[in-house]
């Protein structure tokens, strides 16, 4: 058991996970048919599970590996895709599309960039054809405004591409590096936990069939 504080340290290149506390931890607000989605924040960064000989490994899907990492999985009868594992979480079995965990890159890119996908799956990245999910809101970026909100483009306001309709409630691609009293929106936030002092060192966003 963890004690859960802002300033504990992650011990390194230990494998564990932190049972967050339920206002930091739900469920994103886009639904997909016949498919679960989880979404994990946390203040602490996750270590990433050293599964390096489980790498390349040709799999059917997530479903089928035991340990969390890369895997080659079958996106259709002609194709294969890498696509990072998470076998630990919530009974596993899930495909991570989109991890957050050190700045590392930047997500206040164009459509482009997040229908094709981009970062790395060894650290932060969005995964390819993720922009199939929907709740019912379009996805948009700081150029690309699909959102419901009249005045403008929130994706433009809050530094964060997303499904956003005509509120924010979500910032997962919002700016790496904490609060900013010049960039008082722009935050990697979850519902309650922004956009004021607490932003997200890690984001976890992972779908899995029913
Ligand atoms: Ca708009």
């Amino acid at each position: 058991m963890f004690n859960i504080s802002i300033d504990a340290p992650v011990p390194i290149r230990t494998k564990f996970r932190i049972q967050l506390p339920s206002y930091v931890e739900g469920r994103v607000n886009v639904s997909l048919i016949g498919t679960n989605i989880r979404c994990d924040t946390s203040f602490f960064v996750t270590p990433l599970s050293e599964a390096e000989t489980e790498r390349w490994t040709d799999v059917n899907s997530c479903s089928d590996v035991s340990v969390s990492g890369i895997y080659n999985v079958t996106i259709s009868v002609t194709e294969k895709k890498e696509v990072y594992c998470e076998a630990e979480v919530d009974g596993g079995g899930w495909t991570v599309i989109m991890r957050r965990m050190d700045g590392s890159v930047d997500f206040l890119r164009e459509w482009e960039d997040y229908k094709l996908g981009f970062g790395s799956l060894d650290a932060e990245f969005w995964a390819a054809n993720a922009l199939k999910l929907h709740n019912g809101c379009q996805f948009s970026t700081e150029t690309v405004d699909h959102d419901t909100y009249e005045y403008g483009n929130l994706a433009s306001f809050y530094g964060s591409p997303w499904w956003h309709c005509d509120t924010v409630d979500a910032c997962l691609t919002g700016y790496y590096g904490g609060y900013d009293s010049n960039k008082l929106t722009k935050g990697i936030g979850w519902l309650r936990t922004w956009p004021y002092d607490m932003h997200a060192k890690y984001v976890c966003l992972m779908i899995r069939p029913n």
